[in-house]
């Protein structure tokens, strides 16, 4: 079902006005690259449940499985590229101040595209941490080996367990992304993207950013529990969508 015009000239209008533009997305905008999101239907969540995998407990439990989880996760995410809507974010962000993009995602294909100090809610597939939290080690260190040099691995610094710099259910998010997330979301216009919206608190910046009077847009080719709350959903995918919104806003 194609978008209506004036729904887009109306986003558009008020993307050109806006002195600060911030974008909060999800799975759905890696899904063009081939990355499974976690609820659809062919979603990660269907074959495995997050209880058993996504939670300290299922590490303390398992570590390994859930380290073939992740290490299974990390080959997939490395052979996909990124698709047209993180090129078009980190094109926007690339002509200067104003755009912030806020994500869920731990694939890192933001970053590979050219997005700089994208806020990271959620950690990084990328990036493993020592499960001990031993004095030696950094919060968290780069480890892009695809697939896995062993399993499960070991922290360099104590030799203990690593795990996935990641952040599980029932697990705190950084703070510091959280308070730049918070700023983030004090903007003109707050746009969700590609997010089914049921994770806490990633899906309460747009109650934030409303708030604060924000106008906000949902894009997302499914509807969900904040359509209701948005002034303008466009029902699309993002990585046709935010090329012809940013056309619009840019034209070459
Ligand atoms: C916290 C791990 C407190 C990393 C993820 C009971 C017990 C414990 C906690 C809770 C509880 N009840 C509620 C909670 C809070 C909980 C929560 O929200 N649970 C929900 C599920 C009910 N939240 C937490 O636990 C958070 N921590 O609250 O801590 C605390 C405070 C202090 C001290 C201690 C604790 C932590 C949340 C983070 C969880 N980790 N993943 C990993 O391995 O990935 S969440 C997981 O879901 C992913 O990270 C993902 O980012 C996130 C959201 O999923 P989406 O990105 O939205 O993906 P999804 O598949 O759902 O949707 C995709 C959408 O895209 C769909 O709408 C689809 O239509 C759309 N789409 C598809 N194609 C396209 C498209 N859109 C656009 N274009 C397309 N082409
Ligand atoms: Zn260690």
């Amino acid at each position: 079902m194609p978008v209506e015009r004036d729904a887009l000239d109306q986003v558009v209008a008020r993307l050109r006005s806006a002195k600060s533009v911030t974008v909060l997305t999800g799975a759905g905008v890696s899904a063009a690259s081939g990355v499974p999101t976690f609820r659809g239907p062919e979603g990660l969540w269907r074959s495995f449940k997050p209880e058993d995998l996504a939670t300290p407990q299922a590490f303390r439990r398992d570590p390994e499985l859930v380290w073939e989880w992740y290490d299974w996760r990390r080959q997939r995410v490395a052979a996909c590229l990124p698709n047209r809507a993180h090129e078009v974010l980190a094109a926007w962000a690339a002509r200067g101040p104003g755009l912030t993009v806020i994500t869920q995602n731990v694939d890192g294909l933001h970053e590979r595209a050219g997005l700089v100090d994208v806020i990271r809610l959620h950690g990084s597939l990328w990036e493993l941490s020592c499960w001990s939290h031993c004095r030696q080690s950094p919060e968290s260190w780069r480890d892009e080996s695809v697939p896995l040099v062993q399993i499960p691995p070991a922290c360099p610094w104590c030799h203990g367990l690593a795990r996935p710099a990641v952040v599980w259910f029932g697990e705190a998010l950084d703070p510091g992304q959280v308070a730049r997330a918070d700023a983030a979301a004090r903007c003109d216009v707050f746009m969700v993207v590609g997010t089914s919206s049921v994770v806490y608190p990633a899906a309460g910046f747009l109650d934030l950013a409303r708030a604060h009077g924000a106008f906000t847009v949902e894009i997302n080719p499914d509807e969900t529990p904040v359509t209701s709350r948005v002034d303008v959903a466009l029902r699309a995918p993002a990585e046709t969508i935010l090329d012809t919104l940013v056309t619009g806003l840019h034209p070459s």
